[in-house]
């Protein structure tokens, strides 16, 4: 038997949230790494992380980093990748981008897995492939089925989203709220623009000229980018709540054609990357507090919108730091290395 071929993967953000969890993913998935580089800023130079029981020391993110590497997952932040992902393709890795600088280019192809894995194909134009915003990611794996067969006509959204999305300091921040509040003293904030302990912030990255959050627009642009259907209506409002992990989302479905309940229920009973969780005289539906380390996407409290002819609708969770950004983006670097490296 030959040995499978090994790649030299580099990821920049290694001390991240998302980073963190990439070499969780990379190590759990027994992905065939070579090499592995870590990088970070010039603050983490010399910090050692453990993968697979060996520790490895950190490095400085220059554009100078990628000489001999295959695949480079970037999660340092966009204007990170805006200014090293370029010099990672030229040094020939093919670099699977987590922020939002490249999603929307028309020469990037913004990718799911379990839904639009044809548009790897597309990154020999520029080297670099884009991983979608999180809150979009699990949302389309739960549509991909239903779009399929009757067609989405328009989404309306609501999202929940945990501070994790923001990152490490995010984390510490909700955390260390809430151990002010049951000591009596005063909370701070520096991270988000309010108190996000026990409270709901119906605000997510910044606010644009027409009135929504950029997160709201991601959903309404990438959603579309994703089906390759511009045709498709979205809307949506997205809030920031006090939970440290997993993105949940309300999801009203208009579908060109009827389709029952019990239909999109046996769908996405067999659906990739989802599982059916929907029993609720049982008291069974999605959680955050189930999702946490999970690669599924949980689906349920599926119910017909009785308000309209055509109307379905979701509940959707996911872990936001799995399959919302590190699995996703682990996913695209297999799918590459099986069928185009
Ligand atoms: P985080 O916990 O704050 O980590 C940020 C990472 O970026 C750290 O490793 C940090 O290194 C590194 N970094 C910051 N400035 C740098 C610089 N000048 N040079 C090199 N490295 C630098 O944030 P996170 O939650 O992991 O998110 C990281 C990025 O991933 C986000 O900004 C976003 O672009 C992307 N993301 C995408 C999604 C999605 O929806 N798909 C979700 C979450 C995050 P140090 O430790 O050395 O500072
Ligand atoms: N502001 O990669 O704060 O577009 O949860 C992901 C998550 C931006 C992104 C968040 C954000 C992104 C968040």
């Amino acid at each position: 038997m030959s040995e499978q071929r090994r790649y030299n993967v580099a990821v920049a953000g290694a001390t991240g949230a998302v980073g963190g969890a990439m070499l969780d993913v990379l190590a759990r998935r027994d992905f065939p790494v070579a090499e592995l580089r870590l990088l970070a800023s010039e603050r983490s130079v010399g910090k050692k992380l453990v993968f697979k029981g060996e520790e490895i020391a950190v490095q400085q993110l220059t554009r100078d980093s990628f000489a001999g590497i295959d695949v480079a997952l970037f999660s340092a932040g966009a204007s990170r990748s805006l200014e090293f992902a370029p010099a990672a393709a030229a040094a020939g890795a093919v670099v699977v981008d987590n922020s939002s600088a490249f999603r929307m280019d028309p020469e990037i192809p913004l990718v799911v897995p379990e839904v639009n894995s044809h548009a790897i194909a597309q990154y020999t134009k520029r080297g670099i492939i884009a991983n979608p915003n999180c809150s979009t990611i699990q949302m389309v794996v739960a549509l991909k089925p239903i779009h399929d067969r009757v067609g989405i006509k328009r989404l309306v959204i609501s999202t929940y989203q945990a501070v994790s999305g923001t990152g490490a300091k995010a984390i510490m921040e909700l955390r260390q709220q809430v151990e002010d509040y049951v000591a009596g003293r005063p909370m701070q904030h520096a991270v988000y623009p309010h108190q996000i302990a026990f409270n709901c912030l119906p605000q997510i990255d910044v606010f644009l000229e027409n009135g929504y959050t950029k997160e709201e627009m991601k959903m309404v642009n990438e959603t579309r980018k994703i089906f390759e259907d511009q045709t498709i209506g979205v809307t949506a409002t997205t809030v920031r709540v006090p939970v440290f992990y997993g993105h949940s989302e309300a999801v009203n479905i208009e579908t060109r054609k009827k389709i029952t309940a019990a239909e999109v229920r046996a769908l996405l009973a067999n659906a990739p990357g989802v599982e059916l969780v929907d029993e609720p005289a049982k008291g069974r539906y999605p959680m955050v507090i189930d999702c946490e380390g999970r690669f599924e996407t949980m689906v349920g409290r599926i119910r017909e919108d009785e308000s309209i002819a055509n109307g379905i609708n979701l509940w959707v969770v996911s872990d936001n730091i799995l399959k919302g950004a590190a699995l996703n983006a682990v996913q695209i670097a297999e799918v590459l290395i099986r069928e185009y490296l």
